[in-house]
């Protein structure tokens, strides 16, 4: 009950763990609309309490977590500062606009996944009716785009400041925070103080097969949960998929360390191989993203086609990017492989 592929597209390709399964099948369930699974509310209760706040609702998935949290913040017409390369901005179908109908305003996502605090200051809008109202800021920690890199605590702090100091809400794509905070060494809860919401998921290192939590303020829980409604994501016997959340927060966070490790690994060696080099180096977390130089033997697309037939799935941004996610079911066994395969297509 593996995986049949050595998979690195994504940490979202991992299938659920045995100890998942057997939680699964045995999870105590009601109609979760009606507030009546007690899974649900078990894996709400412990998501509200790792990350600090009042209360936590259970959504399926990371897109849907997002976009409740705008719709919770936000009204119609109303502003969002958020980095231009979000995964909020880039890759969740434009749902801040499209159904929320809250206009974003993006603004250039540092190296390390900041935003320029100055540059957030600025683009605040001015009390004028020419003007949309400046509601909410969004960051992004580990932010995926710009390499898995970790935002501080200190830095969340500062944004956090900075907000409160302008009325403005604070929300955080906490998709991977745990991998954030094993690799900073610091409690989750204590990235997500400074924030006045955060959704983490539990389908990516995790490995659980569905669901991300949003967690905030009882009111603010209580608008994304008419949110999650309209966007139809309330679930009914959902304790079926909250049994193996509450397996994921109990047994594989303090784990990620072992992906990071790897993910480290696999640089020291794909960074030797000629015209290959690592656009974040050494990987903050679990991601590589792997560029191919003109000395690279064969190119980012060729090498995915190449890697196929030999069992192992990789995915190219482009010609000549690649990113590889190291993720539970990639053991020291699958990595070895992995390492063997590309010396022997680029070595
Ligand atoms: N990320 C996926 C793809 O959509 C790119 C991946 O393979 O990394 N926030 C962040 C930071 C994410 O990386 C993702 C998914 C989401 C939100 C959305 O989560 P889901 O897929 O559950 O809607």
């Amino acid at each position: 009950m593996g995986m049949p592929w050595i998979d690195l597209r994504s940490d979202t390709v991992t299938h659920p763990t045995p100890a998942m399964r057997r939680a699964m099948a045995e999870a105590e369930v009601g109609d979760d609309v009606y507030g009546e699974d007690p899974t649900v509310g078990r894996l709400e209760e412990m998501a509200a309490e790792r990350m600090g706040k009042q209360a936590a609702l259970f959504v399926p998935s990371g897109t849907m977590a997002n976009l409740a949290a705008i719709l919770a913040h936000c009204g119609r017409g109303e502003e969002v500062i958020l980095g231009d390369v979000s995964h909020t901005f880039l890759y969740e179908a434009g749902g801040s606009a499209a159904v929320a109908g809250v206009h974003p305003r993006t603004l250039p996502n540092l190296r390390d996944g900041t935003l320029d605090l100055a540059a957030i200051e600025e683009a605040i809008r001015p009390d004028d009716p020419n003007h949309p109202v400046t509601r909410l800021i969004c960051l992004e920690n580990t932010h995926n785009r710009c390499g898995g890199s970790v935002l501080s605590v200190e830095y969340t702090r500062r944004v956090g400041e900075l907000a409160s100091r302008h009325g403005l809400r604070l929300h955080l794509d906490g998709a991977r925070i745990f991998n954030a905070a094993v690799a900073l060494g610091v409690p989750a809860r204590e990235l997500a103080d400074p924030v006045d919401s955060v959704s983490f998921c539990l389908s990516k290192a995790l490995c659980a097969p569905v669901g991300s939590l949003l967690c905030g303020d009882e009111a603010f829980i209580g608008r994304a949960r008419r949110a999650r409604k309209l966007l139809g994501g309330g679930m009914r016997q959902a304790g079926i998929l909250a049994a193996a959340g509450i397996v994921a927060l109990e047994e594989m966070v303090d784990r990620l360390a072992e992906d990071h490790a790897r993910a480290r690994r696999l640089a020291e060696v794909l960074r030797e191989l000629p015209g290959l080099s690592l656009e974040w180096d050494p990987p903050p977390t679990n991601m590589l993203y792997l560029r191919f130089g003109e000395k690279a033997k064969i190119n980012a697309r060729e090498t995915v086609d190449a890697m196929r037939a030999r069992g192992i799935r990789l995915s190219a941004l482009t010609d000549d990017r690649m990113r590889l996610v190291v993720h539970y079911w990639i053991d020291d066994g699958a990595l070895e492989q992995v390492i063997g395969a590309f010396a022997a297509l680029l070595g």
